[in-house]
């Protein structure tokens, strides 16, 4: 039986991936970080009774910033993979914890790599390093492939840039099998509530049920090439089966504005959208109702641009070309963004006929 190890197991990458290779046998140790508040709920469905026998999935307490913490857990576990995905993932959040992004997403991934080495498992562990298309930042050339140019442009995106290259070193220096996933966004019911398209499917489904009146967007230019998550931990696990260790892009191709997903959203509850005005006065209203079941009048104004959401620098267009994940790894994503943008939808509505309650929707994000 091979074992895992998933930093950031309790995320929503890491909640598919565990349920993914706990289906292909694994026996999967996930690290969490300690909360005030038991934060469990994207893997309860995965519990095992740490009392039972045959048990194949543990949790630990760790922290990225803990190194003494991350040597311990390898040590015991002596894992065959590690997939490194916890990391202070929000980007606009990055500008206010810069310092903390850094230490969590850069050096957390340095503290792995060496950790390997102190215990000298480099031929033993394979590494996969969950880098990201906001390295791309700034537009250099699109569709952004595996040797397009990085130009980070936030402190998120700076700080895995650092985790991107320790990754690259330590494959070259020490001859380790460590890879990076360059993932473009990927998306799910499980997605966290402050990324664009879950805080979209969200406000969509409480507007429509009559929880909520309008939402509160920033940049709607912004164009990202949104896939499934489930689609998406399947190329990770793809990425660390191969004979040689080499970096990949996975995406699927295509690029949508964040106003574009708005409108596919709101189809989803029967109410077509349409837009007015530019920049900060642009709003949008609902044009017409085709589903009376849900509570949106004609005219009502449910998006509007709120500038707290924009970014010091933003990241305007990201489309990537996934010709060596498709070609090499043999991968094909199963979900389309209309696919994505139902589900996501539906289980919103799902989510809010049952509990009514709204949450700091206007904190972060
Ligand atoms: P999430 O934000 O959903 O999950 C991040 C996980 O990391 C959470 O379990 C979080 O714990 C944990 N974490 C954060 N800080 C620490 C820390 N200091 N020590 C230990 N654990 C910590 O992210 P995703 O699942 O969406 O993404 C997974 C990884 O992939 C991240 O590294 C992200 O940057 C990267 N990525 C994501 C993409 C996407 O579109 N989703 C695209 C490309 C890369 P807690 O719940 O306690 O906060
Ligand atoms: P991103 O995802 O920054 O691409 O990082 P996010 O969903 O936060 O933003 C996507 C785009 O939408 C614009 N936007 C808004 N974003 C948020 N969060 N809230 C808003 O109200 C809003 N209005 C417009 C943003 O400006 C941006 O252009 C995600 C994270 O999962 C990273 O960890 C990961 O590395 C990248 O995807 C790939």
């Amino acid at each position: 039986m091979k074992t895992a190890l998933v930093t950031g197991v309790n995320g929503q990458d890491g909640a598919y991936l565990a349920e993914l290779l706990l289906e292909k046998g694994y026996m999967v140790h996930g690290i969490k970080r300690r909360s005030s508040l038991i934060n469990t709920d994207r893997i309860d469905h995965l519990y095992q009774d740490p009392h039972s026998e045959n048990v194949r999935f543990k949790l630990h307490y760790g922290d990225m910033t803990d190194s003494t913490n991350l040597i311990r857990i390898i040590q015991e576990t002596q894992p065959d993979e590690i997939y490194n995905l916890a990391a202070m993932s929000h980007v606009k959040v990055s500008f206010d914890t810069p310092e903390y992004t850094a230490n969590a997403d850069g050096i957390g991934t340095l503290r792995i790599l060496e950790a390997i080495r102190i215990l000298g498992l480099e031929k033993k562990t394979r590494i996969y390093q969950a880098s990201t298309s906001e390295l791309y930042g700034l537009v250099q050339a699109v569709p952004q492939s595996e040797t397009t140019p990085f130009y980070p442009r936030s402190p998120y995106a700076v700080a895995k840039l650092y985790g991107y290259w320790i990754t690259v070193n330590y494959r070259e220096a020490y001859d380790m099998y460590a890879c990076n996933g360059i993932l473009f966004n990927h998306e799910s019911p499980l997605r966290g509530e402050t990324f664009v398209t879950r805080k979209i499917t969200r406000a969509v489904a409480a507007i429509s049920l009559g929880l909520q009146e309008k939402m509160f967007l920033g940049n709607l230019d912004a164009r990202r090439d949104w896939g499934h998550a489930k689609d998406y931990v399947k190329a990770m696990w793809l990425i660390l089966q191969q004979d040689k260790a080499e970096d990949y892009v996975i995406a699927t191709g295509i690029t949508t504005p964040v106003r574009d997903f708005v409108k596919m959203a709101f189809a989803e509850v029967g109410a077509e959208i349409e837009f007015t005005g530019e920049g900060v006065n642009e709003k949008g209203f609902v044009k017409a109702v085709t589903n009376p079941e849900f509570e949106l009048k004609v005219g009502q104004e449910v998006v509007s641009v709120d500038p707290a959401y924009f970014r010091p620098t933003e990241v305007e267009l990201l489309i990537g070309d996934p010709t060596k994940s498709k070609t090499k790894l043999g991968w094909e994503p199963e979900y389309d963004l209309p696919a994505l943008c139902r589900e996501m939808v539906a289980a919103d509505v799902e989510v809010f006929k049952k509990d009514n309650k709204t949450q700091w929707e206007h904190l972060a994000g």
